[in-house]
């Protein structure tokens, strides 16, 4: 039976989440190459599936969908899987953290990695160095949540938020590739660093690895990807 979802992605772009997300829940999906060093993203016929022109889409029987958290949250409901369900009582403090870490955090780390869409390119320098504090400051709210340790962002459990946010520490360490990156340090946050650590035995991780080339320890000690297919940037 063919699969129903169908992953448009690039390596190492926001769809790793997703991807880890899927092999997680055990889904089987079938992916769509998005080829950005032809900037296909910002294509007619990539736009008819994301206006937006950003990485990912996921196709589901229910249309497709983007925005990398509304993906997540999705898949967790309808397949109840990694993330409290509506009517338990840790709904809505994961509710909180998912949104925080969607439209503050990732909407933040846009600005750092593509400075020059938001700014004169001149400028782009002093727009980087004046996001980098919030984004320690997120990560320091991120390390406190992990110390409460709620079942849905711990080591111990998998949960679509933990992997969200170990993607985007991914990213810290690595983008962009051109400028100082000496403000992402790992150590700062140590509670966080058990999640990756965790994170990276796990068959959902080894797969990602296998398919967009991403290096023995992606989380912990990230190198740059060197996919099968496809590229980056
Ligand atoms: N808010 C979006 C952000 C996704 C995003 O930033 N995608 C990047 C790849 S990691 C992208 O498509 N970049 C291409 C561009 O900005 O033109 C989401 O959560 O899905």
């Amino acid at each position: 039976m063919e699969s129903p979802y169908r992953l448009h992605y690039a390596p190492d772009n926001a769809s790793l989440v997703i991807r880890l997300a899927l092999e997680e829940m055990g889904l089987p999906y079938g992916t769509v190459l998005v080829d950005r060093s032809r900037n296909e993203q910002d294509g007619a016929t990539y736009r008819t599936l994301n206006p937006n022109g950003l990485i990912p889409v996921l196709e589901t029987p229910q249309g497709p969908i983007f925005e990398t958290a509304a993906i997540l949250l999705w898949l967790a409901d309808t397949h109840d899987q990694m993330a409290p369900a509506p009517e338990t009582p840790d709904r809505a403090a994961f509710l909180k953290w998912l949104f925080f870490t969607s439209n503050t955090l990732h909407a933040d780390l846009r600005i750092l990695f593509y400075a020059e869409k938001y700014i004169a390119p001149e400028q782009g320098d002093a727009l980087r160095a004046g996001i980098r504090p919030r984004l320690r400051q997120h990560l320091q709210l991120l390390e406190g949540l992990a110390q409460q340790a709620p079942g849905w962002f711990s080591a111990d459990h998998v949960s679509v938020l933990t992997l969200y946010v170990a993607c985007m520490m991914r990213w810290m360490a690595l983008y962009p590739a051109q400028v100082d990156r000496s403000w992402y340090q790992l150590a700062d946050t140590p509670r966080l660093r058990e999640i990756l650590t965790q994170l990276e035995l796990r068959p959902s991780t080894r797969a990602a690895i296998a398919a967009e080339g991403l290096g023995a320890t992606p989380f912990t000690s990230p190198t740059y990807a060197n996919p099968p297919e496809g590229s980056a940037i």
